[in-house]
């Protein structure tokens, strides 16, 4: 298969002690600033994922302002909250890039959502990866070429997997093709949360 390098899938790297610990830190994150259904735009259709942010910037979608960054939660109004110290810990572990991450997106999974195939480009910086974790039930992961049609392969990502997509494969195509529920006890709701950790502007 042609994943392109700089495509890394380790699977475990964080023990149940950690994955709690993350989970902890996302739920107070959650308490402040709650998820909340994003739409695509222009069409207005929602997401089957509902999202959140932690960071500087956070990563949003809505029927008028189309896919962006911005500092305040769309609902709330309020900025969002710091990235977590736990998740500080894992992009200086596996980042390998001098500045810390500016975005960390939260996406809650039901057993109902989807994420169709996309490339994460709206950051000004591609040098610095994006990190994937994955807390919960397990997911069916795709991951492709630099063209939508490329040749995908396809992974189950489990709790406590990190997924690394830097180097050429920044900007590959990746999506969740569905959630299977039950399979993880993490989540006391079930379902999956996925962290994006994203370093958005370049360090001056
Ligand atoms: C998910 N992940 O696993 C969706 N993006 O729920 C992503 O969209 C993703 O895994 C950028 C880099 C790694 C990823
Ligand atoms: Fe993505």
């Amino acid at each position: 298969m042609a994943i392109p390098q700089g495509f890394s899938y380790l699977a475990g790297h964080l023990d149940l002690r950690r994955q709690h610990s993350i989970l902890a830190a996302v739920r107070a994150v959650v308490a402040h600033s709650p998820l909340y259904t994003p739409t695509m735009p222009r069409t207005g259709k929602p997401l089957s994922v509902s999202m959140t942010n932690c960071g500087p910037l956070g990563w949003l979608t809505d029927k008028a302002g189309g896919y962006r960054y911005q500092s305040t939660h769309p609902v709330t109004g309020l900025a969002w909250p710091p990235i977590p110290a736990e998740l500080l810990r894992v992009w200086d572990e596996l980042a390998a890039y001098t500045a810390p991450p500016e975005a960390c997106l939260i996406n809650y999974y039901t057993r109902a959502s989807r994420l169709g195939s996309h490339i994460d480009a709206d950051e000004a910086d591609t040098a610095a990866p994006v990190l994937s974790i994955s807390l919960g039930d397990d997911a069916l992961f795709h991951v492709g070429g630099l063209r939508r049609g490329a040749p995908k392969e396809r992974i189950v990502l489990r709790s406590g997997d990190v997924v690394v997509l830097g180097g050429a494969a920044r900007l590959a195509y990746h999506g969740v093709d569905r959630v299977h529920p039950g399979t993880s006890n993490l989540l006391a709701e079930g379902g999956r949360i996925n962290l994006t950790l994203r370093r958005v502007n370049s360090p001056s």
